[in-house]
C-alpha cells in the first residue's frame, strides 16, 4: 500500500490527472454538455473604445434540447478581410476595456493552445477557441460578419467547469494582437 502510494507520487502529474502534456497527441477530450438551463441569456459586448473600429456582440444561450449552447455572433467596423480570431478568454475584464487583462482561454481540461485546434474534432480544441471550432471571423470590405452555431462543449450551468458566462469575449487581429474584448453577462435568467 505505501509502495504503491510512493509510486503514484513519482508518477508525472498529468499522467495522474489523465490530462496529457501539451506534446501528446491524444487529448482529454471534451464533454458534450446536457441539461444546460435554457431560460438563462447571455451577451458579450465589445467595448466602445476609440483606438479600434471593431465592434460587435456574440449572444449565447442554451436550445430547446439543452444540449450545448447556441451562440449567435455580430460583428462589424473590421479593417480588412481577416481573418480574425476570437475566443473566451478567462478573466472578466476591467472597466477601462485592457483585452490583455482578460488571460487566456477558457480551458477547463488544460488542453494547451498546441496543437491548433482541429475543427474535424471539435471536441480535442480549447472550449473557448471559438474561431477554431467554428471558423473565424472572415468579411468582404466594410461588410459586417454573422454567424450562429452550436457550441456542444459549454455550458450555461454555473456549477459546470464548462460555464462561460463570467468570463470574456476576445476579438484578434491576424497577427494575434487584441483588437477588441467584451465581458459575458447574463441578461435574463
Ligand atoms: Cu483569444
Amino acid at each position: 500500500m505505501r509502495l504503491h502510494f510512493l509510486t503514484s507520487l513519482l508518477t508525472p502529474l498529468p499522467l495522474v490527472l489523465g490530462i496529457p502534456t501539451p506534446n501528446s497527441e491524444t487529448f482529454r477530450t471534451a464533454p458534450i454538455t446536457f441539461n444546460n438551463p435554457q431560460d438563462a441569456l447571455f451577451e458579450a459586448t465589445l467595448f466602445d473604445k476609440s483606438n479600434t473600429t471593431v465592434r460587435g456582440w456574440i449572444t449565447a444561450w442554451a436550445p430547446p434540447s439543452g444540449v450545448g449552447v447556441k451562440i449567435h455572433a455580430d460583428f462589424w467596423g473590421l479593417p480588412d478581410n481577416g481573418p480574425y480570431e476570437y475566443h473566451i478568454h478567462e478573466h472578466q475584464i476591467p472597466y477601462e476595456g485592457n483585452c490583455y487583462k482578460a488571460g487566456g482561454h477558457l480551458d477547463p481540461y488544460s488542453r494547451g493552445i498546441d496543437p491548433p485546434c482541429n475543427p474535424d474534432k471539435p471536441q480535442t480544441c480549447q472550449l473557448g477557441d471559438f474561431s477554431g471550432k467554428h471558423g473565424p471571423i472572415f468579411v468582404a470590405p466594410d461588410e459586417p460578419f454573422e454567424t450562429e452555431y452550436t457550441d456542444l462543449f459549454i455550458s450555461t450551468d454555473e456549477n459546470s467547469p464548462a460555464f462561460f458566462g463570467n468570463k470574456s469575449l476576445v476579438v484578434h487581429a491576424p497577427d494575434g494582437s487584441r483588437l477588441n474584448c467584451g465581458n459575458f453577462m447574463q441578461v435574463r435568467h
